[in-house]
C-alpha cells in the first residue's frame, strides 16, 4: 500500500504507460468530512495551472439523471439493497454521459467518490454481499475505463464528525442534512475499514493519506505525487516544494 510518509510516487511503469501528459481518471475517497472536497479543488488547480483540462464530478451524481437519483438516495427512506441498486444506476449514467466522454476528449476527470464508496458503505458497513457488489460493478463499468488512481483520505470517525460540526457552525446558511448524517460513529468506522480493504485490493494504483495532518502538509504531498504526471514531469506554478 502506498502511504504518505513512505512510498509516495505513482509507479514509474504506470507513468510511462499513460505518458506524462496523458489524462487520468482520479478518484477521492473517504468518510464524510475527511477532506475530499478540500483536496479535490487543490488537485484541479494544480492540473489547470499546468495547462490541463479538468472535469470535476461527484457520486452519486455527475449527470442530470444521476443527480436526480442522488436526491432520492440521500433523502428517501429505503433499505440497503434498494440503495445499492440506485447507486449503480446513477453510476452507469454518470459513466456514459459524463466520465467516458470526458476521458475520450482527453480531459482529466476527478471524481468525489466512486465504486470504492459502494464497497465501503453498502458492502462493509451495511453488510451487502461483496459478490453482488462486484458483479454489479463488472456489469456497469466493464466496457470502459475505470479509475487510474484513487486517493483515500483516512480519518477517525470522531474527528470527521467534529470537523463536520465545526463546518456547520461556521456556515452562513444551515447545511442540508441527509440519511447518512444520522449514522453512528461505529458505522463510519466500518466504512473506514471497508476503504482499507478496497485500498489493499488496488495495489499500486492508490495512495493512502493520513487526513489528520494539516491541510498544507497533505497538499505538499499531493503536489509531489502529481509531479511525474504533469507535462515534462516538472513542478507546476504554485506547487509546494517537496
Ligand atoms: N454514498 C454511498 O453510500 N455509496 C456510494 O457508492 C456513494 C456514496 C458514491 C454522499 O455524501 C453520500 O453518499 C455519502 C456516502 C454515500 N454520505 N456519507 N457519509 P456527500 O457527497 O454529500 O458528502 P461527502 O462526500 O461525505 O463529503 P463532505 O461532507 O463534503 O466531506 P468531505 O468533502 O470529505 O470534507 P471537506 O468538506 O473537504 O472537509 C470537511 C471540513 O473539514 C471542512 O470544514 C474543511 O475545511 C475541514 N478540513 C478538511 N481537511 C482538514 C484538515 N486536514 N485539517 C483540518 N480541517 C480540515
Amino acid at each position: 500500500m502506498s502511504l504518505f510518509g513512505s512510498s509516495q510516487s505513482p509507479s514509474p511503469e504506470r507513468s510511462a504507460e499513460s505518458g506524462a501528459t496523458g489524462s487520468r481518471f482520479l478518484v477521492l475517497e473517504g468518510i464524510d468530512g475527511a477532506g475530499k472536497t478540500t483536496h479535490l479543488q487543490f488537485l484541479a488547480s494544480q492540473l489547470r495551472g499546468a495547462g490541463q483540462s479538468v472535469l470535476i464530478t461527484r457520486e452519486p451524481g455527475g449527470s442530470p439523471l444521476a443527480e436526480s437519483l442522488r436526491e432520492i438516495v440521500l433523502h428517501s427512506p429505503m433499505d440497503g439493497l434498494t440503495e445499492l441498486l440506485i447507486i449503480f444506476a446513477a453510476r452507469r449514467d454518470h459513466l456514459r454521459q459524463t466520465i467516458w466522454p470526458a476521458l475520450d476528449r482527453g480531459q482529466w476527470v476527478i471524481s468525489d467518490r466512486f465504486t470504492d464508496s459502494t464497497r465501503a458503505y453498502q458492502g462493509t458497513a451495511r453488510g451487502l454481499p461483496s459478490s453482488l457488489i462486484e458483479a454489479m460493478a463488472q456489469a456497469v463499468e466493464a466496457e470502459g475505463r475505470g479509475p487510474d488512481h484513487v486517493f483515500y483520505f483516512d480519518l477517525p470517525a470522531e474527528v470527521a464528525a467534529k470537523r463536520r460540526r465545526d463546518r456547520s457552525a461556521g456556515a452562513l446558511l444551515a447545511e442540508e442534512t441527509d440519511r447518512f448524517d444520522s449514522e453512528t460513529i461505529a458505522f463510519f468506522e466500518r466504512v473506514r475499514l471497508g476503504y482499507r480493504l478496497a485500498a489493499e485490493n488496488r495495489a499500486d494504483r492508490q495512495t493512502w493519506i493520513d487526513a489528520q495532518r494539516p491541510v498544507e502538509a497533505i497538499q505538499q504531498d499531493l503536489a509531489r505525487l502529481m509531479k511525474p504526471w504533469l507535462p515534462g514531469g516538472s513542478s507546476v506554478p504554485g506547487a509546494a516544494s517537496p
